[in-house]
């Protein structure tokens, strides 16, 4: 996969060399470029802003750097050759929220574009424009406003780079995991060595190597977990029989 990153504060994805996303990247799965929005620009400021059209607090990104370095990412896509197209993903306060399902639709994708506004935002017509020339999804990665896209963008390249095919160290983690995920309840809690730490016991359950009398425990404990944190993952009252088949719901 190619990742393209557009931001005035490049730094923030130094991050993106550590641990997983720097492993994903050794083993040559993923391919990312960050671009600094200014390096467009042609006056002595490099400005990338403006006061938004019909008055209001704070500024609006205007519209003809990012038409530059948009218009150059795309002629440069990997996917020129191949049937895939890439898709532009604006972090934003008003897009669809992200989830683990759009993380599985992203990783199957062969080139992301995330393009990072700042201040209040970037002029509608960049949207419009490639929403018309191709493919272009507004995200949100959740009901809190942020300075930035760049943060969100972080969070989902994490959350999509850790599923891309030959990632995972154990691919068990990954087998559980779906089965988790297709559930639509919270995970279990795990404990570690030792058996005993400051009075705390490790469940004895845990220790009994019965994996049958596991597993159940388990799942007793996802249910109990999601009812009293997130009951909204769970089916209706009259349906909560029916929690063992449930599936999607993290859609
Ligand atoms: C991208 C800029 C900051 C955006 C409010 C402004 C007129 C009111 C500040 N999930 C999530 N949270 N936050 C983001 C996100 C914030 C961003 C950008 C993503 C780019 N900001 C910002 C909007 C407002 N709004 C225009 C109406 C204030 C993603």
């Amino acid at each position: 996969m190619r990742i393209d990153i557009v931001s005035i504060f490049p730094a923030y994805f130094d991050a993106l060399e550590l641990s997983l996303l720097g492993k994903a990247r050794q083993r040559g799965l993923l391919d990312v470029a960050v671009h600094d929005l200014r390096d467009v620009t042609t006056d002595k400021h490099r400005t990338v802003d403006d006061k938004p059209a019909g008055g209001g607090a704070g500024m609006v990104m205007k519209a003809e750097p990012w038409g530059l370095v948009l218009d150059k990412i795309l002629s440069e896509s990997p996917t020129v050759a191949t049937d895939a197209e890439p898709l532009i993903i604006f972090p934003s306060p008003a897009g669809e929220v992200f989830n683990q399902g759009m993380a599985r639709e992203l990783a199957g994708e062969a080139h992301l574009i995330f393009g990072c506004g700042r201040y209040e935002g970037i002029d509608q017509r960049v949207f419009d424009e490639y929403a018309e020339r191709g493919r272009v999804k507004l995200v949100s990665i959740g009901d809190y406003v942020l300075n930035g896209g760049e943060v969100a963008s972080i969070a989902m390249i994490e959350a999509i780079a850790r599923l891309l095919p030959g990632m995972v160290g154990n691919p068990e983690s990954l087998v559980e995991e779906s089965h988790e995920g297709e559930s639509g309840l919270l995970e279990y809690p795990s404990y570690t060595q030792p058996a005993v730490w400051r009075g705390r016991e490790v469940p004895p359950v845990l220790l009994s190597g019965n994996h049958k009398k596991v597993a159940e425990w388990r799942h007793a404990q996802r249910i109990e977990r999601t009812r009293r944190v997130r009951p909204d993952l769970l089916p209706p009252e009259a349906d909560q029989g029916s929690v063992g088949t449930q599936r999607e719901l993290q859609n």
